[in-house]
């Protein structure tokens, strides 16, 4: 193929910045590293704004990092491109459908692109196709953690950037002078606390207050700044920084999406949630607690024990047990303390099982390759940037 792949990415937000967050990177790195077209449709400019300080949520089309953005409405005057991805099963205009239907097969391919999940059901599901009227297919497409599954979004350069960030001599402090942050005391173990609202954490933040080790707590915007307000009875604003006992608590910023790996990588522990978030930390190679999304039907439990069995399958049983305990206390509402103490005490242990795991994840193409390639299998396709080159050629010849 000489010409380069048109691909329109469909971003509905539903809540957070994990919607936009995963679409985000996908569509830089569809641009960047396989020098796609890409153009990206979004439902929440402002939330997009959050993430990527340059977008302008009132501007009717922009271009960000050789990424057009457009908002939703726009999809009722355009004709598809080579390949249509639905984030997360977001519906697309009934008018954009009809387009997508009328040029049909040989020259669109329509992807839904799922939540990521460890479950084993996902190799199953992972690449089947669902007829679609119009004699169109929609093929489903799974991240996930195996093989068997689309893989994760990874930079080709990421982890030979976070390789050379921590050779860099004071990489930690640089990072946070840089965003406004003062660094954390000397010897002092640092935690980023990204997570949904959890109730309870007093006896946690009294227990780092209470160590002969010091602890920086850095705690992102979100639910979890109340409950930390409360426990201080006063109101931490951002940038700002308090020391209780052995444990300075700091409020971030947020941060654009650029810079959150390096807050990540800065960390001794993550704490991470959803999607987005919980992958980078993976990549970071850094002890993390996972606080999965929490579902009404309690299916993130589900979700929670699948992927700590594939992420402890190969750990020592010391870190299996750290991690499993932690993981319970925090996304089940149980006491934090104990299992916090005992996750610190293993924590070179847990460290080093996080970089063995880091590395096993990298064993496998990434997803965005893997997305490209699921496309380019489908039979029978014509790329709509060549259909549309040789009908306006034939239209010349009329
Ligand atoms: O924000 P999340 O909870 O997002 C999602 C959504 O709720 C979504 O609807 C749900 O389906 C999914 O979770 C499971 O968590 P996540 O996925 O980690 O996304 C956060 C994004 O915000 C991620 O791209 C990192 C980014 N971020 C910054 O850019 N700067 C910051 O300072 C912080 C704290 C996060």
């Amino acid at each position: 193929m000489n010409h380069p792949l048109n691909c329109d990415l469909f971003c509905h937000v539903v809540d957070n910045f994990g919607d936009i967050g995963v679409a985000w990177r996908l569509a830089r790195q569809l641009a960047h590293e396989h020098g796609c077209v890409v153009r990206l449709f979004v439902d929440d400019l402002n939330t997009f704004a959050a993430i990527c300080p340059q977008i302008q949520p009132r501007m009717g089309q922009q271009t960000v990092n050789s990424v057009n953005i457009l908002p939703w409405s726009r999809q009722q005057q355009l004709d598809p491109g080579d390949i249509v991805v639905e984030m997360f099963g977001c519906h697309l205009l009934p008018g954009f459908v009809e387009r997508v239907q009328r040029v049909g097969a040989r020259r669109v391919r329509w992807v839904n692109l799922e939540h990521l999940s460890a479950e084993d059901w996902v190799e199953g599901t992972h690449l089947r196709v669902s007829p679609q009227p119009g004699g169109i297919d929609k093929l489903f497409f799974f991240p996930g953690f195996t093989a068997g599954s689309g893989g994760l979004l990874r930079e080709a350069d990421l982890l030979a950037r976070r390789a050379a960030w921590e050779r860099l001599p004071n990489a930690r402090r640089i990072a946070l002078r840089s965003l406004g942050l003062p660094p954390p005391p000397e010897h002092a173990s640092t935690v980023l606390l990204f997570s949904y609202a959890r109730n309870g954490i007093a006896p946690w933040l009294q227990a780092m207050a209470a160590a002969s080790r010091p602890t920086t707590l850095w705690i992102c915007p979100g639910p979890m700044r109340a409950e930390v307000d409360a426990w201080l009875s006063m109101q931490l604003s951002t940038g700002q920084s308090t020391v209780r006992g052995s444990l300075t608590l700091c409020a971030l910023p947020f941060v654009p999406q650029e810079r959150f790996d390096e807050l990540l990588w800065s960390a001794d522990v993550c704490v991470v949630r959803g999607e987005d978030s919980f992958v980078r930390a993976q990549w970071a190679a850094r002890p993390m607690v996972w606080h999965a999304y929490p579902q009404h039907d309690q299916a993130h439990l589900e979700k929670i024990d699948a992927f700590l069995r594939r992420y402890l399958e190969q750990a020592q049983a010391p870190v299996r047990d750290a991690v499993v305990a932690l993981s319970e206390a925090w996304n089940q509402g149980g006491e934090l303390v104990p299992a916090w103490q005992q996750f610190v005490s293993r924590l070179p242990q847990i460290r080093a099982h996080a970089q063995a795991w880091c590395e096993r994840l990298a064993q496998l193409p990434d997803l965005a390759s893997q997305l490209l390639a699921a496309v380019a299998a489908q039979p029978d396709r014509q790329p709509a940037g060549a259909a549309r080159a040789s009908a306006a050629a034939a239209d010349g010849l009329k």
